[in-house]
C-alpha cells in the first residue's frame, strides 16, 4: 500500500506524470482543500503498483453510468497475466458435478445485464482518519461507480453444478497473487448461498461478469471474468475470478476471515468474533463544489450522489443539503433513476451567507432511515457513512 500520496491525473498522462511527479506530489492533507475543484483528470491516483485510484468527483456526478475511465480501481496486487485459451473457471466443493468452464462454455449460459453500483468498503476512509488515524488507501468520496455489468447468472452456473445438502456459502478466488507476511495468497471472498441464488427479474444475486458498460472488461477491472455482487461491498466482487468453491461455511481467505470486518480494538478475540461485512450502508456525498472551493454569497448549485444500503428493496427516498450546520435543510432534486443497489445523482440550490463555511448532505431511504450524523471509528476505516461535510471559502 502506498499511503498518503495522491495525484489527480488523466489516464493517458498517467505513467509519465506518476513517475516525473513522484517526488513533488502534495500530501493528501495539503491538497484535499481544493485541487479537485478545477482539475480535469479522470482519476485521483493513490498508487500505481498495485493500481489504486478513485474517480474525480466533479466528473463522477456528470453521469449516472460511470464511464470506465472515471471508475475507481482497487487492486491488492498487480493485474495477473491470464492466458485466455487456457483459462478455466472451476466450480468445486459441495456440488453434484464439479465444473471446469472455458470462456466459451461460460458464454453459452444465458446472458444477463444489470446496472449496479460498486463501492469500496474503504470509501471515505480519509474521514475516519480525522477522528483517529487509520492505515490503508486514504480514499475520499470517489471509490464508487455505477456501471452496466453483463455476463451469466451465478445461480445458473451453480444450478448446473447442482448444490449438495449443506451448501451455505460460495467462495470466490482471484488469479492474482498478493504478498502477505504468511506468503502469497489470492484475493478471496464468499457470499451466502441465499444471496447467490436470489435472482429477481431486475437484479441478479450475483453476476459472473465479462462486460462493463457494454465493452469487454479491462485488466484493471478483472478481465476476463469477475464477480459482481449488487448491494455488497466491492471486496465481495472478486476480479480475475478463477475458482469457486461451494461450502458449508464462509471462506477462510484472509479478506473474509480477517480483513473487511468492523473492529475497534483489533484484538485477536475481536477479529474472531466479528462477522464479515457484506452489505454497503446508506451513504451520500457532495461532489460539487469541491472541498475548499471558493464560493460567492448567494445561491449556489450543489450536486453529488446518494447510495441506498445493500438491503434488497432499499431505495433513496430523499436527500437534504444544509448550509447552516444542520439548522435548516433543503431537499435536493433526484436527477437519475431511483433503484435498489444503485446510486442516485442529485442536485440542489442552496443559499450561503458570509458566515457559512460548510455544506452538509444526508440521505434518507425508503424505510425512513437517515444516515447517522457521526460514524463509528474502526481500525480499518470501513463504511464511513456519516453526514458528508464540505468546507467552503465564502466571499
Ligand atoms: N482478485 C481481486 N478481486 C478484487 C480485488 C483485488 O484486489 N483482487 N479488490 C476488491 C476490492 S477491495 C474492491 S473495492 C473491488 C474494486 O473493483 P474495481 O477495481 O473494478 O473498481 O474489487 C474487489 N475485487
Ligand atoms: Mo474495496
Amino acid at each position: 500500500m502506498t499511503g498518503g500520496r495522491a495525484i489527480l491525473i488523466d489516464r493517458r498522462r498517467f505513467l509519465t506524470s506518476a513517475l516525473a511527479g513522484a517526488a513533488s506530489l502534495p500530501l493528501l492533507s495539503e491538497f484535499s482543500r481544493s485541487v479537485l475543484a478545477d482539475e480535469t483528470g479522470d482519476l485521483v491516483v493513490h498508487g500505481t503498483s498495485p493500481m489504486n485510484a478513485e474517480g474525480n468527483l466533479a466528473k463522477l456526478v456528470e453521469s449516472w453510468m460511470t464511464p470506465v475511465e472515471n471508475f475507481y480501481i482497487r487492486s491488492h496486487a498487480p493485474v495477473p497475466k491470464i492466458d485466455l485459451d487456457a483459462f478455466r473457471l472451476t466450480v468445486e466443493g459441495l456440488v453434484e458435478r464439479p465444473l471446469s468452464l472455458s470462456l466459451r462454455e461460460l458464454a453459452a449460459f444465458g446472458q444477463y445485464s444489470t446496472v449496479a453500483t460498486m463501492t469500496c468498503a474503504g470509501n471515505r476512509r480519509s474521514e475516519h482518519s480525522l477522528i483517529k488515524p487509520v492505515k490503508g488507501v486514504p480514499w475520499r468520496e470517489g471509490a464508487i461507480g455505477n456501471a452496466k455489468w453483463s455476463g451469466v447468472l451465478l445461480s445458473d452456473v451453480l444450478k448446473k453444478a447442482g448444490l449438495k445438502d449443506g451448501a451455505r456459502h460460495v467462495w470466490f478466488e482471484g488469479l492474482d497473487e498478493i504478498e502477505q507476511s504468511s506468503g502469497i495468497i489470492p484475493f478471496g471472498a464468499s457470499i451466502p448461498i441465499e444471496k447467490a441464488m436470489s435472482d429477481t427479474e431486475a437484479m441478479p444475486g450475483a453476476l459472473l461478469t465479462t462486460k462493463m458498460n457494454d465493452a469487454p472488461l479491462n485488466g484493471d477491472h478483472g478481465a476476463p471474468l469477475r464477480m459482481v455482487v449488487p448491494g455488497y461491498i466491492g471486496a465481495r466482487s472478486v476480479k480475475w475470478l478463477g475458482k469457486m468453491i461451494v461450502s458449508d461455511r464462509p471462506s477462510p481467505n484472509h479478506y473474509v476471515a480477517t480483513a473487511y470486518k468492523l473492529v475497534e480494538d483489533g484484538t485477536p478475540v475481536e477479529w474472531a468474533e466479528q462477522a464479515p461485512i457484506y452489505r454497503m450502508p446508506l451513504n451520500s456525498a457532495i461532489c460539487i463544489p469541491a472541498s475548499g472551493a471558493a464560493v460567492k454569497r448567494g445561491e449556489i448549485q450543489v450536486s453529488g450522489y446518494a447510495l441506498p444500503s445493500g438491503r434488497p428493496g432499499d431505495t433513496i427516498a430523499f436527500v437534504e443539503v444544509s448550509a447552516d450546520a444542520g439548522r435548516s435543510w433543503t431537499k435536493a432534486e433526484l436527477n437519475s433513476p431511483v433503484r435498489d443497489f444503485c446510486w442516485v445523482l442529485w442536485s440542489a440550490r442552496v443559499r450561503v451567507n458570509a458566515a457559512d463555511s460548510e455544506l452538509i448532505v444526508r440521505s434518507t431511504d425508503s424505510r425512513g432511515r437517515t444516515q447517522p450524523q457521526t460514524a463509528e471509528w474502526n481500525q480499518k476505516g470501513y463504511l464511513f457513512d456519516a453526514w458528508h461535510h464540505v468546507k467552503l471559502q465564502t466571499r
